[in-house]
């Protein structure tokens, strides 16, 4: 069955009632839906977009073990084993120089390579066969009652305005999704980039074996892949930049430049299968429960993409919910869900340091002073150097313990 029918099933609205009620279907929401179901949890998940649209979005690429292990655990993962490459290291460009940062040797674990896209796509396709509830394109999502013991959610599919009631909700919703404009007097911290990420992804082999993070004068560059046949990569941009003004054949020659004097090949080009500009942004909002609304994901902190953290955030976000709501449908507990505020935020905010600090790093800023760009080149030459420096920037990014 391919994802696209999975979850069109249209009884699923008369059920009026659910146990556990997720808005959002992307990384967050499928992750925690199946977490729940699988330990016998009544859940069902509002997606206002089509399942075509949700898995044409191409985003993360890169799990730590923390994602990887949520897979196996509802033993989904068979595909992330046979495709997944797996990562040993990773790479920092400064200059000519490259410098390999071993995760291996360095924390004993390494990451995998496996796109957001096909991750999403295993979570859609178990849905339907383990009593995983999902309706796409209900519009309108509205959450009521949030304080109380019964919220609700309202919303409209087929033109009808339709209602789900619920002991708890998972606003699992991303950044712009209504749940956390639902809790009122919010703390919040944000962070914005005065530059975005152009991203282009396209069926040619990557030009080198790991993934290399590049410093220039020219700004940020990223070499990633999907596969050993399908490349991913990303330059610095001026937010100001629209994509008119970046035809596939100038990313191409920005990219070669940036790149063949340290990739172990060359850049091979092709056409592009999808071309965006990505703000930056470190944004955190620390009321991450209101009443029974929980946030989980985009929906309550964003990440640059630098230190590859959002999507594995959004799994250790779950990580603690399902804990969370399993103990209070097991054992009535509701201690866990008491503390998942404070739990799922002290790893939040060492992710965000990581990626903050990793941005900094290895991007040009506009206003930056010459002293400052002395610091850059001055840490950079530090990494390089000192074993400690690279196991500290190793054990963040391969991810923190839960
Ligand atoms: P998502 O945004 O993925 O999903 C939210 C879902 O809610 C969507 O399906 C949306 O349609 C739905 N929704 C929104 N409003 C709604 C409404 N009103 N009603 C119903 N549904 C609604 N992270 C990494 O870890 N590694 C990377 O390499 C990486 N690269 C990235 C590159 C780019 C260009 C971008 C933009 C992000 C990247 N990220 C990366 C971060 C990204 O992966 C996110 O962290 C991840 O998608 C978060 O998952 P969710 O919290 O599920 O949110
Ligand atoms: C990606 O492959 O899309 C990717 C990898 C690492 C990052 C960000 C994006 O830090």
């Amino acid at each position: 069955m391919d994802a696209g029918k999975a979850g069109r099933d249209r009884r699923a609205v008369t059920a009026a009632r659910t146990q556990v009620l997720i808005v959002g279907a992307g990384p967050a929401g499928l992750l925690l839906g199946h977490l729940l179901v699988q330990q016998g949890v009544d859940t069902t998940v509002i997606e206002r977009r089509t399942p075509e649209y949700v898995l044409g979005r191409i985003r993360a690429g890169v799990l730590e073990t923390v994602t990887t292990g949520l897979m196996e655990r509802l033993g989904l993962d068979a595909r992330l084993k046979a495709e997944g490459m797996i990562e040993a290291g990773f790479n920092l460009a400064d200059g000519d120089r490259l410098i390999r940062i071993d995760l291996e040797k360095l924390t004993g674990k390494n990451l995998v390579v496996y796109g957001q896209t096909e991750l999403t796509r295993d979570l859609m396709e178990g849905a339907e066969g383990r009593g995983l509830r999902i309706i796409y394109e209900a519009e309108d999502v509205a959450l009521h009652e949030l304080t109380s013991d019964r919220p609700f959610a309202t919303f409209t599919l087929d033109g009808e305005r339709r209602r789900i009631d619920a002991d708890f909700i998972g606003g699992c919703d991303g950044f712009h999704g209504p749940s956390r404009r639902a809790i009122p007097n919010r703390v919040e911290y944000e962070r914005q980039y005065p530059f975005g990420w152009l991203g282009i992804l396209a069926d040619v082999p990557p030009c080198h074996p790991e993934l290399i993070y590049a410093s220039s004068d020219k700004g940020f560059a990223l070499a990633s892949m999907r596969s050993p046949t399908r490349s991913r990569y990303y330059i610095q941009v001026p937010l100001t930049d629209t994509l008119d003004e970046w035809p596939e054949e100038r990313l191409w020659d920005e990219l070669e430049e940036r790149f063949s004097r340290r990739a172990d090949r060359s850049v091979i080009r092709g056409p592009a299968l999808e071309i965006s500009i990505a703000p930056l942004r470190s944004f955190v909002c620390e009321t991450m429960r209101h009443g029974r609304l929980f946030l989980a994901g985009d929906a309550a902190h964003i990440v640059p993409p630098t230190g590859a953290k959002g999507l594995n955030l959004a799994a250790s976000d779950v990580h603690y919910l399902a804990e969370a709501l399993l103990g209070w449908f097991k054992r009535g507990d509701t201690g866990l869900l008491d503390e998942y505020p404070t739990r799922t935020l002290s790893r939040i905010w060492k992710a965000e340091r990581f990626s903050w600090q990793l941005t900094n790093l290895m991007h040009r800023f506009p206003d930056a002073t010459a002293f400052e760009r002395k610091m850059q080149q001055a840490e950079l030459d530090y990494v390089a150097l000192s074993e400690a420096m690279q196991r500290a920037i190793a054990e963040n990014y391969i991810g923190l313990p839960l």
